[in-house]
């Protein structure tokens, strides 16, 4: 059955847009040699014109980060960062509602996700850290571990506030400086984050946020006064900036791409696979790294589990990202939209049957249907590559070994979602999947104190958790062992 709910949508009046943004560059808003503008997804509108960073704003951002290092940071104790972290998360979630407002203008996502998973969470990865930053002794690197220096950081625009909290929240805890760059479609809430930085009196330099396009991403990797690299992003520029890195010798962690499988056996109770697979496509649009992208139902039930989730899916709202009712928001670009169509064009000509939920789509902005592909082949490339979108391939097994077989067919290794009632069964899973994480009758769930990151080229290091502490210390040197 489908229930009709009257528009409810969340008000923008919380969000006090500048017309235009600078760069983040020791504690200050500074000019930066030109301009680009951001939209809304959904609907086109320019919200915010910001500041596009060239090789010498990055080398500002740089030098304000090392001394704010040498000067501050480093040497200050730990229980004191602590209350800096602390403080930062406090207002993250004084000021959730605007953020989460915000991301949904400037990401697409609804506002039901940014409010209830991406700013909770991004105030949860700061107490967290807050936590570690006078404990470090006892993380099990050595009495006193020493930070690295000034960490360059460049995430994607799937999780914008989120991301960036993965990434600052550790290195700060753990002494470093830091020069991020958000993704060029996504920075009004990295330049809000600036905000509280300053409201957080934090330390004039400890954070810089250089805005722009890839090239700048690429000046902040390649400068030579950044110690170490943190990325999020697509495989592709990974292997870049791992290349890159290889010749500076600097320290780098990369999370990147997936093609996760979401392994559901004939002894799982329905209704709660579907809300399971449901999950892990649709939410945020699929625009998820560690999305549930190909389903490998067991054959016996294939057949029950698909009409069960076209049903599902027939009930999903799709629409204005800002109204608390919707469940599938705007697609993040047009060239991410582009890419969609095209890699679901693939599908079809290769020969995969294509099913849509019958949601009507906006006129203005990027939008694209859950969508669901059957008969689909390990040859095909919606099965092979990452689409990051709402698109779901579904392959069949028959025992546990094929499947295990087909979800490790992969050159990615992220994630997996196992749905059974048999405990023994979750565990033999879990122990064959060449995935970071294995979500046992659950998909998408994240909590600052749990490791996450990949396998083969879904990338190398590990974000929260004891074990994301490791890659913003000098481990290597062995602190004061
Ligand atoms: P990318 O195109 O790789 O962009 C990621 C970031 O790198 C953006 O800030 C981008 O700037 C910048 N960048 C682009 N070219 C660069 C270069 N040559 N050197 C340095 N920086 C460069 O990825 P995306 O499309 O934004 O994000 C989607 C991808 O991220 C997917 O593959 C997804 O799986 C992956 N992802 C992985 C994870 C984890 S935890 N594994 C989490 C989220 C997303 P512009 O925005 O200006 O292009």
């Amino acid at each position: 059955m489908r229930f009709e709910y009257s528009p409810a949508p969340e008000s923008r009046s919380v969000v006090r847009l500048r017309d235009s943004y600078g760069l983040f560059i020791g504690g200050s808003f500074v000019a930066g040699s030109s301009a680009f503008k951001t939209i809304s997804p959904a609907t086109e509108e320019v919200l915010a014109e910001v500041t596009h960073a060239g090789p010498e704003d990055v080398d500002r951002a740089v030098a304000a980060a090392r001394q704010a290092y040498e000067r501050v940071w480093s040497a200050m104790p730990g229980r004191e960062r602590g209350k800096y972290l602390f403080r930062i998360a406090r207002i993250i979630q004084e000021r959730a509602r605007e953020l989460a407002v915000l991301e949904s203008m400037d990401n697409g996502k609804p506002i039901r996700e940014s409010r209830d998973v991406d700013v909770p969470l991004a105030a949860a990865h700061f107490f967290y850290h807050a936590g570690w930053a006078d404990k470090l002794g006892y993380a099990g690197f050595g009495p006193s571990p020493r930070p690295l220096g000034v960490v360059g950081q460049v995430i994607p625009w799937n999780f914008p506030l989120l991301m960036l909290a993965w990434k600052v929240a550790p290195a700060l805890a753990c002494g470093n400086t830091v020069v991020l760059k958000p993704a060029e479609t996504t920075p009004l809430t990295a330049l809000l984050f600036a905000e509280i930085c300053q409201q957080a009196d934090l330390p004039p330099g400890v954070v810089n946020i250089v805005t722009g396009d890839g090239a700048t991403g690429q000046a902040v990797v390649a400068h030579p006064g950044v110690d170490k690299v943190a990325f999020t992003g697509s495989t592709a520029v990974g292997k870049e900036i791992a290349r890159a890195c290889a010749v500076s010798g600097k320290r780098v962690t990369l999370e990147l791409g997936g093609k996760a499988a979401n392994v559901v056996f004939d002894d799982a109770p329905a209704d709660q696979a579907v809300e399971g697979i449901v999950n892990g496509i649709f939410f945020n649009q699929g625009h998820v790294c560690c999305a549930g992208s190909r389903l490998l139902v067991q054959e016996s039930v294939a057949d029950e589990v698909l009409a069960a989730l076209r049903r599902r899916m027939g009930t999903l709202r799709l629409g204005d990202p800002l109204d608390k009712n919707t469940d599938v928001g705007a697609i993040n670009s047009r060239a991410q939209l582009d890419k969609i169509s095209e890699l679901a064009g693939s599908g079809e000509a290769e020969g995969a049957a294509r099913w849509s939920a019958p949601c009507p789509l906006p006129d203005r902005g990027f939008w694209f249907p859950p969508t669901v592909f059957t008969e689909v082949s390990q040859a095909h490339r919606i099965a092979r590559e990452e689409i990051f979108g709402p698109v779901l391939s579904v392959l069949t097994f028959r025992t546990p070994a094929e499947a295990v077989e087909k979800a490790n067919n992969t050159p990615y290794g992220l994630s997996a979602g196992v749905w059974t009632e048999k405990g023994s069964l979750i565990l033999w899973m879990a122990s064959r999947l060449r995935a970071g994480v294995v979500w046992a009758n659950t998909f998408n769930r994240f909590d600052p104190s749990s490791p996450f990151g990949g396998y083969k080229e879904s990338g190398f290091g590990r974000e929260g958790g004891r074990h994301g502490l490791e890659a913003y210390l000098d481990v290597v040197g062995g602190g004061d062992v």
